[in-house]
């Protein structure tokens, strides 16, 4: 075909598919359209009260291709009365997530929040037996429709625990979760799914405590294969950000963000931007989902979104679209391999500990020496009578100490750190460190 003409039928085939030639680069021109170019989605959660507003509605079926119920599927929405399950609303959002053609995000089976009352003032195994059932009703209800549920909402204490939250769910038995992903893997067994939490957009402890539980779930066979970080973010965003989402990546699970919305304030349309970088260096980091559509539609009040109040692109929005767009349409076309690591490459550990009468925590630094390592393994001998109570960024058994998925990797002449704690003396001998 003549140059000219070849010109004309990509700009038609662009138009058609509404998308524009920027540069060489096509690029596309909305949020859902450009994530799709990665294999990712963008999605907002909705509200059913807010369907009949032609500007929302507008918004939503151009820029997104998924969507999340904001209350509409919550336990006190779909249960109000024991026994007696209501899915107007809930359907609502499903028909028109399918209208646009986008993915249907389901939120949440069990959270402590938002339960009916009759279920808030139950206890033990009536109210084990009344969620699991709750689990099963919803998610069999929905079964083939949804693409991943949020099974459990914000089960993890804030602070400095990595411990579960207490709820009355929490005191039914410290399975509760398991039990609900098995039902709910049983009720639909085509969608993902998903643990979801917030203060988890980082590495820190309660991260670390979902951490150690999808690890456990994975290796005892448990059914999961998500999880959702929230992403309420103020002003800042935490450095260990993309670290976060890669660890639990490498733990077989998806990684969604489920919640965004950032404060408005110098650093929003950076944070958005950072944000949908992290996510999209990781392969498995499956899409993004906004709380809501204009900043008139958010549970804040700080503006947090992507469009204004009029239903206007706000400089946010802009930077998400060109990072997805950049994330999309520069893929490295001739990467560098990894170089090989030697096997059986060597490495040193050394602790600094830090002790107190009949205890201590130490940390350990490992040091990769002359070859790079994709794990390794660190042995202390204990004084005798001494124990090893907790461990941290590691996996222990005995006295010798495994990296864990986000940690293995450390280049040649880098360091990387773990910790743990112990009862007695500190080990004073030089540990043995062992790299593959
Ligand atoms: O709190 C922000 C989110 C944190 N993660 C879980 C999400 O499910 C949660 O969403 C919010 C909704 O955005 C709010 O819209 O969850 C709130 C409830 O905890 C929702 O607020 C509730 C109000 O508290 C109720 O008074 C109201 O009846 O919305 C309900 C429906 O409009």
């Amino acid at each position: 075909m003549p140059r000219k003409f070849l010109a004309a039928a990509a700009a038609l085939a662009a138009a058609t598919a509404g998308i524009a030639v920027a540069g060489n680069a096509w690029a596309a021109t909305t949020l859902g359209a450009s994530a799709a170019q990665t294999g990712r989605y963008y999605g907002a959660a909705i509200a059913a009260g807010r369907l009949g507003d032609s500007t929302y509605t507008r918004i939503l079926s151009t820029e997104f291709n998924a969507v999340t119920p904001e209350n509409e599927m919550k336990w006190d929405a779909t249960e109000p009365q024991q026994g007696r399950f209501t899915y107007t609303n809930g359907d609502r959002i499903l028909a028109q997530g399918q209208a646009i053609g986008a993915k249907v995000r389901g939120h949440a089976l069990l959270w402590h929040a938002q339960q009916p009352g009759w279920a808030q003032g139950m206890s033990g195994s009536a109210l084990r037996n009344a969620a699991i059932n709750h689990v099963t009703q919803v998610a069999t209800h929905y079964r083939g429709k949804i693409y991943a549920w949020d099974v459990v909402n914000e089960a993890f204490a804030d602070g400095g625990s990595g411990g579960r939250r207490d709820s009355n769910l929490q005191r039914t038995g410290n399975d509760w979760i398991e039990a609900a992903f098995r039902a709910a893997r049983a009720a639909d067994p085509n969608a993902k799914l998903c643990y979801n939490d917030y203060n988890t957009d980082g590495i820190n402890a309660k991260s670390t405590g979902i951490y150690n539980m999808v690890r456990d779930f994975k290796s005892r066979g448990v059914p999961i294969d998500c999880v959702g970080l929230q992403s309420h973010l103020g002003t800042t965003i935490d450095s260990t950000y993309q670290q976060n989402i890669q660890r639990f990546a490498d733990l077989g699970v998806d990684v969604q963000i489920t919640e965004l919305d950032v404060q408005q304030g110098g650093n929003q349309a950076n944070i958005f931007a950072t944000v949908t970088r992290a996510c999209l260096a990781v392969s498995r980091c499956t899409g993004i989902t906004v709380w809501g559509i204009r900043d008139s539609d958010s549970w804040r009040s700080d503006n947090p979104l992507l469009f204004d109040g009029n239903g206007n692109k706000k400089a946010a929005y802009t930077s998400v679209l060109n990072a997805l767009n950049a994330g999309g349409a520069t893929p490295d076309p001739d990467p560098e391999p990894e170089p090989e690591p030697e096997p059986g490459a060597g490495c040193t550990a050394t602790l600094t500990p830090n002790a107190w009468t009949g205890g201590y925590t130490t940390s350990v630094r490992v040091n990769a020496g002359g070859s790079a390592l994709t794990g390794w393994t660190v042995s202390v001998s204990l004084p005798s009578g001494g124990t090893i109570t907790n461990a941290w960024n590691a996996t222990v058994s005995g006295s010798t100490f495994t990296n864990v998925g986000y940690n293995g990797r450390v280049p040649a002449g880098g360091t990387t750190e773990f910790g743990f704690q112990g009862t007695g003396a500190p080990p004073t001998a030089t540990p043995v460190c062992q790299g593959s």
